[in-house]
């Protein structure tokens, strides 16, 4: 059976060790007294980046990998997951921002703005974007067509058409009556697309069959919305330590949840029957799914 806490330890471990170096070097030259600025930017990055988060993303396309038996070089394994990561991280530092959600708690801690300013949280997401494409730049034992090929998608998921889209949405539709078909299309696009670019990219990095990428893609898209119904859930049945971010957020700002659409009996048994599909697309073509059933009972049962 697969010991899911040890797979985001290990991706925890591989992704963090590349994001701090990343970050470190990145601003190393310009670490003189005469531009401070320069020091502060690094610390809010590496404060926004070495907090506890929990890795599924890259997680996800650690096991992606695996799922396909391909043996992708390790170093550029974690750079394309710790690519992928960098963008969920920036999209958190500007999520809490007071533009947006307007919060002070992130994985325990004061959000970015809080601990450093305003100025500074929205600059270390930029930065995170950037040097997420950086990291896909410095792969080098995949061909440079895949690399375009992983810059492309991750760009699509990140993007207007993706996570940014969908967080326009978000903020253009809180206080509204919207529906179910609405609200999931919204989670498509702010979650979702970026839990599906984390199979999506292990599946090109690996040259996978067109079978395999089609089986793999929609898993992660059951996945990503069953994650979202699972988030808004806890967001009502657990409690801010645990969360490491404000219980009942949702409520206070108003905005639209599954439990409050479908109420909480039927949110969660639309979680599970997602999940459920997710795993069915694994049956026939992936090799070896057994960490990707685990990931996904891990998506429902996690309680932060
Ligand atoms: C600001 C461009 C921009 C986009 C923000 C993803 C997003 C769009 C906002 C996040 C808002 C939010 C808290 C959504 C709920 C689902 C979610 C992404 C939770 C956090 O992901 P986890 O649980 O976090 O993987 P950790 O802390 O473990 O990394």
């Amino acid at each position: 059976m697969t010991d899911t806490k040890a797979l985001l330890q290990q991706a925890q471990l591989r992704v963090n060790n590349c994001l701090i170096e990343a970050i470190k070097q990145q601003t190393s030259p310009y670490n003189q007294e005469s531009i401070n600025g320069l020091e502060r930017l690094q610390q809010a990055s590496l404060y926004s980046i070495e907090n506890g988060g929990k890795r599924l993303r890259p997680a996800l396309f650690f096991a992606t990998i695996s799922s396909l038996e391909a043996s992708l070089n390790a170093s550029d394994s974690e750079k394309i997951a710790a690519a992928i990561e960098c963008i969920h991280s920036y999209s958190l530092v500007h999520d809490d921002l007071p533009a947006m959600d307007d919060d002070d708690l992130r994985r325990g801690k004061p959000t970015c703005h809080i601990a450093f300013d305003e100025a500074t949280a929205i600059l270390v997401g930029d930065g995170l974007q950037s040097l997420a494409f950086e990291l896909l730049s410095q792969v080098q034992t995949l061909t440079a067509e895949t690399i375009v090929k992983l810059v492309q998608e991750l760009a699509q998921a990140a993007g207007n058409y993706g996570m940014v889209g969908g967080q326009m949405i978000d903020l253009h539709s809180t206080g509204k009556n919207i529906k179910q078909h609405q609200l999931e299309h919204m989670h498509r696009l702010k979650t979702g697309a970026l839990i599906r670019s984390c199979t999506r990219m292990a599946a090109i990095a690996a040259n996978a069959s067109e079978a395999e990428f089609t089986a793999l893609d929609n898993y992660a898209k059951h996945l990503g919305l069953a994650f979202q119904v699972h988030d808004d859930i806890l967001d009502i049945e657990s409690d801010t330590e645990t969360l490491g971010k404000t219980q009942g957020a949702d409520q206070q700002l108003n905005k639209q949840t599954y439990p409050a659409i479908l109420g909480l009996e039927q949110a969660k048994s639309l979680r599970d029957e997602l999940i459920a599909k997710a795993n069915t697309e694994l049956d026939t073509h992936i090799k070896q799914p057994d960490t990707l059933h685990a990931l996904a009972s891990f998506v429902i049962s996690r309680n932060h």
